[in-house]
């Protein structure tokens, strides 16, 4: 038995093409390696209303192509109801779960309990679920969208967003004695384990936003006489990238930008037009066609105002009135002096 576990597609969010194409690459790996049971842990869409008319048809046609698999989908945070109308048809293969707080599905000698996503849930509720749904299979699988408390970089990441839904802790996860926990939600690759149990957060299958590392991974899953999961890398579509450059140097930005397809850049140093600078970060912005740029720079003037600044540029304009021919040396010196002062105001 071959178990593929994807989630947070977020079909609908801007590069949503290129999502359909890392789609693809996972459909032709479904039918090369045979598997038998794709399971989608919520987030397959951005938003509830995203499930438009084409999405689905696009999403029928690619689950057309893999008849022998069984997929089933759980809703996420972003897509908690509106896309699973009854009315809406994703093939006959697929089994959207919809029944709260849980859906206990056998395949053989599994049982998945689904937990479809709402806001209220938590890993202290799973285990009471479990506890009064007993299972008698000899492997036992739980899917859920939620947050991993137990991990640093998760917490942290989700709940700065506001996102900590469906807390879940290692102490909870000990008492569910599953085999395999299929997470949704965190869009970074985590595979992991708490006890007996394997853990699996397979995230976004193509990158949609900057913070997201760019290797994209999925899991497989081998069930025989024991479970063991392990990742497939999947590559991507497109090369992200996000540079932080001196506004000195931002003519190389011309070079830099041929090295990625999606590029995000933030701008530092000190300038003496603010106006000037503005303008024409903004024209470079639209030649080069870059998606995303920061200008962090600061002007001498504003430098000037502070009272260190100022005892700097009087010194300085002291020094280019006695040699008005090394004005711009001392201007270099000048910039270097206003960039060690605000390196040492973001340092304290
Ligand atoms: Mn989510």
């Amino acid at each position: 038995m071959k178990i593929l576990h994807i989630a947070d597609i977020h079909l609908g969010s801007q590069w949503t093409e290129d999502i359909f194409a890392q789609f693809k690459k996972i459909i032709e790996i479904i039918k090369k390696e045979g598997v038998n049971v794709l399971i989608i842990s919520g987030d397959l869409f951005d938003e509830e209303w995203s499930a438009v008319s084409h999405l689905r048809e696009n999403l029928r046609e690619l689950f057309s192509e893999i008849p022998e698999t069984e997929i089933f989908i759980l809703p996420g945070n972003h897509d908690e109801e509106a896309p699973y109308r009854d009315e809406f048809y994703y093939g006959s293969n697929i089994n959207v779960i919809k029944t709260r707080p849980l859906e206990i599905r056998s395949l053989g000698n599994i049982d998945i309990y689904f937990f479809p996503f709402t806001k209220n849930g938590s890993s202290q509720e799973m285990v009471k679920l479990i506890k009064s749904n007993p299972s008698q299979a000899k492997f036992k699988i739980g899917v859920v969208h939620g947050t991993y408390m137990d991990d640093k970089e998760i917490r942290d990441h989700l709940l700065f967003q506001n996102e900590g839904y469906y807390p879940i802790f290692s102490s909870d996860i000990e008492k569910m004695d599953l085999d395999y926990l299929a997470l949704g939600h965190f869009h970074y690759h985590r595979l992991w384990r708490v006890e007996n149990t394997w853990c699996g957060y397979p995230g976004t299958i193509e990158i949609i936003s900057f913070k997201e590392p760019y290797e994209r991974k999925i899991i497989m899953i081998e069930i025989n006489d024991r479970l063991t999961p392990h990742s497939i890398n999947i590559g991507m579509q497109k090369k992200f990238g996000e540079i932080i450059i001196d506004i000195d140097e931002i003519e190389k930005l011309r070079e830099i930008r041929k090295n990625y397809d999606i590029l995000k850049v933030i701008v530092k140093g000190i300038v003496k037009n603010e106006k000037e600078t503005v303008r024409k970060l903004n024209n470079l912005k639209k030649e080069l066609d870059i998606y995303k740029l920061e200008n962090l720079t600061k002007s001498f003037a504003s430098i000037e105002e502070t009272k260190l600044g100022k005892m700097i540029k009087e010194k300085i304009d002291e020094k280019i009135k006695n040699e008005p021919e090394k004005k711009e040396y001392w201007e270099k010196v000048l910039i270097s002096g206003f960039e060690f002062l605000e390196q040492g105001k973001i340092k304290r």
